[in-house]
């Protein structure tokens, strides 16, 4: 059973549902251990695209890294997911953060996620619900990571996420 860190971003369409769904499908690949609150992000990267939602949530699961990347682009392409540039706008995004304390470097998958450490969008989610959790090629903890980080982009807490399930009782009996 791996530990791992996924993740999630959408800045088209309707953001929250595309959320709510991805969610929804990543339960049924593990257990969901711990959800994040629902953040609202500036773009980076690339500006000249809508404001994101992102969030971050922390799983069991006895995929490998693999079989849980090919898992999560299945999920993003029955959520509508379309290529489009590097950095672009996309209904749903959703990447592996960390991987137990695993290092990956495969063409197609870099574990831990190659720019975790220098986006606020991402370390901010994570450290709401994993703090502690270790970056294994920096040997540095979220929250480390996150007081590290230099303003960067202006990310804030979403309030209006209702239906925003971060417990497994409150999604108990939800279809997707
Ligand atoms: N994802 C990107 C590029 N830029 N900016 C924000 N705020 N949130 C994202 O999830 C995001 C981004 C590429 O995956
Ligand atoms: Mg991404
Ligand atoms: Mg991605």
């Amino acid at each position: 059973m791996a530990r791992v860190f996924v993740g999630l971003g959408t800045n088209l369409g309707d953001r929250l549902g595309q959320l709510k769904q991805a969610l929804c499908l990543l339960r049924g690949l593990g257990t969901v251990r711990r959800v994040s609150s629902l953040y609202e992000t500036e773009p980076v990267g690339y500006a000249g695209q809508p404001w994101f939602l992102n969030a971050a949530c922390e799983m069991e699961t006895d995929l490998s890294p693999l079989d849980l990347l090919s898992a999560l682009k299945d999920i993003e392409h029955h959520l509508g997911r379309v290529p489009t540039r590097r950095n672009g706008p996309r209904t749903i995004d959703l990447d592996i953060l960390l991987y137990d304390e695993r290092q990956v470097e495969l063409p197609d998958l870099k574990i831990p996620h190659p720019r975790m450490h220098q986006r606020r969008f991402v370390l901010e989610p994570l450290a709401e619900i994993a703090p502690d959790a270790v970056h294994p090629r920096l040997g540095k903890t979220a929250r480390e990571l996150l007081q590290e980080l230099q303003d960067g982009e202006v990310v804030r807490k979403y309030a209006a996420g209702t239906g925003w399930h971060r417990t497994a009782e409150e999604a108990a009996g939800q279809r997707c």
